[in-house]
């Protein structure tokens, strides 16, 4: 029975349901003997594996299809209606043309199946910040993934009422037809349509569909940001917190950063760590005249391989319950494994494709593109303010990416201009190989190139008018973890360590330590990044701060290239930044 009145709602099931041909439909409700149902039902048809339920309470184990393992971003389009509001760096098509091919693809796909309708929200339910989408899907697995990851329940619709203004996602698994897979976005009409895929980057349409493309696009329209994005809270020995936001492109290091556990030596001071987000932030002007950020989610989905006691101990143990893991090992006591998280790969376990698996064979045992998806509530450093549906107030915003050279272990921008150009300009290389060499660069404007949903140049100018409009604005830094020496050996040790360049970098935000100007902005004066027991030598940390004119030069120029695309959508006071930069380095 269908728990809202919304006639919007209403009518759009009705609609969707005539176009997919459902057996069923099945409205969820948000409760734990709904959700538990529903487990049940999936473990019987195998599509979930119940875990050792002594080792692993309340988790799951899902396989995707072997051909659908990973977001797919050259099958994933805006269709505004004008192409020009997608812009260079998104795929598409006319909006009617794309309607006519997916009602192709979504006509009777749901034959034999059940529709469930999933209310959810973004953030807390009824706040200033929270903004509410209803999901149709097939899948089981999106309905015990999406009451993870996001809020799911009933008074969803209470808070929406009679209103029209919720994000229609609708989802069909169709045949997993790699060929026909689409993740498709209508910005103007609040609409996400998902076909032919199963793998959750694609199909919890919460995540990257709605919290940043869909909602990136509706910031620009009502003046906030929706940025990829951790949030993290830093509480020094006076027990003050100070938060900032970080952007990294996917394989640099977001989640770790966001679980950050800091060195010993400042545990024993009194530091502690919070994680409010480790995906993304919502920004939004406080009436402080701060920016203040939210994490929309309710989850984590995050990689596994790799996740290890060593890397991020807090990660494994908010995995450790109620938690879905996909495509991972299954060991033969039934609990689960990937490669990174120890160095001893179980025998007699079950691969991510589901076969007999031979940790001698070389294959790998889970596919690298793994996932955990797990409740943030789990986290043993989550923050009292995860759920404070005014958000945190952002002192420092960190873009960074892996370079091997160009970019210094830190720098700060010298405003927030030049803040947005340091984020525009954002790029990452393909891992270094052993012997040093330089690996491909990849722009990445603030991590945002798969999921900003509109066009890129407009992005950046929307960036510049909030710099205006926010009175005391976050200090912009950009970070680097992975610069090497000549040998391709990494210079800084990362992970907990990066504590000791955040503590720079709020003190900076404070007016509490002075810097050293270089032609790209602001690095620190060698005696002011704390060293002590970290292993690194101040020779080291020269060579990670050095700013070499040659190379930044050669950025320069691959800049040019790259702000080339974007024509007259390219704002003035990026090239105006450009020049400046270039000017500096003569
Ligand atoms: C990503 C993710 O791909 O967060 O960025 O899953
Ligand atoms: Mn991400």
């Amino acid at each position: 029975m269908a728990l809202t009145t919304n006639k919007y709602i209403l009518d759009w099931v009705k609609e969707m349901a005539e176009l997919t041909q459902p057996d069923n439909i099945v409205w969820i409700d948000g409760s734990e003997e709904q959700l538990e149902q529903l487990r049940r039902e999936a473990v019987s048809t195998g599509e979930l594996i119940k875990l050792n339920e002594e080792k692993l309470p309340g988790c799951y184990l899902h396989r995707s299809a072997i051909n659908d393992v990973a977001r797919v971003e050259d099958r994933t389009f805006i269709c505004s209606r004008r192409k020009e509001d997608a812009g260079p760096t998104n795929n598409w098509m006319d909006p009617d043309e794309m309607l006519a091919k997916l009602r192709k693809l979504y006509n009777g796909a749901m034959r034999g199946r059940t529709m469930y309708v999933i209310p959810y929200s973004m953030s807390v339910v009824g706040s200033p910040f929270a903004r509410y989408g209803i999901e149709l899907t097939d899948s089981i697995y999106v309905v015990v993934s999406m009451a993870i990851m996001t809020r799911v329940g009933k008074n969803v619709y209470e808070a929406l009422g009679e209103r029209p203004d919720f994000v229609k996602g609708l989802h069909a698994q169709a045949e997993l037809d790699a060929e026909n897979r689409y993740i498709v976005h209508f910005p103007e009409e609040n609409t996400i349509m998902s076909v032919n895929s199963g793998y959750g980057g694609n199909v919890l349409l919460g995540k990257k569909c709605f919290s940043l493309r869909i909602a990136s696009y509706l910031g620009r329209k009502e003046g906030w940001l929706a940025e990829h994005m951790l949030i993290l809270g830093i509480e020094n020995p006076k027990g003050e917190v100070r938060y900032i936001c970080a952007a990294f492109p996917s394989a640099c290091g977001k989640t770790n950063l966001a679980m950050l556990i800091p060195p010993e030596i400042y545990r024993k001071k009194g530091y502690k760590a919070w994680c409010v987000g480790d995906d993304i932030a919502w920004l939004r002007i406080g009436e402080d005249g701060r920016l203040w950020a939210v994490n929309p989610e309710n989850g984590f989905f995050g990689v596994a391989p790799g996740t290890s006691m060593k890397s991020n101990p807090n990660a494994l143990e908010t995995t450790r319950k109620n938690t879905i893991f996909t495509n991972v090992v299954q060991t033969a006591e039934n609990t689960v494994w990937w490669e990174g998280m120890d160095k001893t790969p179980p025998r007699g376990a079950i691969n991510w494709k589901g076969e007999p698996w031979d940790p001698d064979s070389g294959e790998k045992g889970a596919h690298p593109n793994s996932r955990f998806t797990a409740p943030a509530k789990n986290c043993p450093c989550i923050s009292p303010e995860f759920e404070n549906p005014k958000g945190v107030p952002i002192s420092s915003i960190i873009f960074g990416g892996r370079r091997a050279k160009t970019a210094p272990l830190v720098y700060q921008s010298r405003n927030w201009q030049h803040g947005v150009f340091v984020g525009s300009v954002m790029a990452s290389e393909t891992t270094a190989a052993a012997t040093g060499a330089v690996g491909v660069v990849r722009r990445d404007p603030m991590a945002m190139l798969p999921f900003c949903g509109y066009n890129m140049g407009d992005y950046w100018q929307h960036w510049l008018e909030m710099g205006k409009r926010i009175p005391n604005p976050p200090k912009i830094f950009n970070v680097n973890w992975f610069r090497t020496d000549d040998m391709g050996h990494y210079l800084w040790p990362g992970f907990g360590e990066n504590m000791r360049v955040l503590e720079w970098i709020l003190a900076r935000c404070f007016n509490e330590i002075d810097a050293e100007e270089t032609a790209i902005g602001y690095i620190p004066k060698l005696g002011d990044i704390n060293l002590e027991d970290s292993g690194v030598s101040k020779e080291t940390l020269a060579e990670l701060l050095n700013v070499d004119k040659k190379l930044w030069l050669e950025e320069v120029k691959g800049i040019k290239e790259f702000y080339a695309k974007f024509g007259d959508k390219l704002p003035g006071e990026l090239k105006e930044e450009l020049a400046t930069l270039e000017n500096n380095l003569d």
